[in-house]
């Protein structure tokens, strides 16, 4: 009765019960594409991958990779670090749009990084050493550009807070700065922290951590400017052979 009852309001209203259909259609399919990892997971699939999202700011979408495994899984990956294969020392646009490949070396991009994580996030990180020795960090809040009208415009600022883990907090100092490219100074050093430290990073006046920093393989004795971590790795005695950060919603 109901659906007659549509059916015959819905062609008075727009002429044709089938360009109702088709709006209902459209609305069912734009509403049922995924958000990020996390809703991809809730949609029953529990393997790691490479899947399309489509978050509320975004709806092109993007690929991104699904960690469905670490802490509960859902986790969207926005940088890997691994094996040296990627050239992370890069400008600005490199580090707004995205580099790399999905199942590798890879940075996801400020602009989907702000896009992605424009609800409450949370911010996993997992570094391994040389020795294969491991270590995580934790952030119960994180988002990239949260307030800003124009991110790309105000440098794509960093938001965390609540640290937990294993490998030390070397981000919470980081807090509330801009993002920093080798040709674009948005820190609060009189030099380019990203071109003295060889990466690109939400620089304070340098940094605590530097996980886009030179693939050093180890050990080296040059100051900070290897893949730090500085309360797991220091600064120069060794660093991070593995980085990972992770997003997914609170
Ligand atoms: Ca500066």
């Amino acid at each position: 009765m109901f659906s007659v009852l549509c059916s015959s309001l819905c062609y008075v209203l727009l002429g044709s019960p089938v360009l109702v259909f088709h709006i209902l259609f459209v609305y069912l399919c734009v509403f049922s594409e995924m958000l990020d990892c996390s809703d991809v997971m809730a949609s029953g699939i529990l393997q790691d991958g490479v899947y399309s999202v489509f978050p509320t700011h975004d709806l092109n979408g993007f690929m991104v990779y699904c960690d469905m495994t670490t802490d509960g899984g859902g986790w969207t990956v926005i940088q890997r670090r691994e094996d040296g294969s990627v050239n992370f020392f890069r400008g600005w646009e490199a580090y707004r749009d995205g580099f790399g490949t999905t199942r590798g070396e890879h940075w996801l991009g400020l602009t989907h990084t702000h896009t992605h994580t424009f609800g409450g996030f949370e911010l996993r990180i997992d570094m391994a050493d040389f020795d294969n020795a491991t270590a995580f960090a934790h952030y119960g809040d994180f988002s990239v550009g949260r307030d800003s009208v124009n991110p790309e415009e105000d440098g794509y600022p960093l938001n965390v807070d609540q640290y937990s883990g294993t490998a030390g907090d070397s981000l919470l100092k980081h807090s509330g700065m801009r993002f920093t490219t080798k040709d674009r100074d948005q820190d609060q050093s009189e030099n380019n922290c990203a071109a003295y430290y060889q990466g690109a990073w939400w620089y304070r006046n340098c940094h605590t951590s530097n996980l886009n920093g030179q693939y050093l393989r180890g050990g080296h004795a040059s100051y900070a400017d290897g893949v730090e971590w500085s309360s797991w790795t220091g600064f120069s005695v060794f660093h991070v052979n593995i980085s990972r950060l992770c997003s997914k919603t609170r």
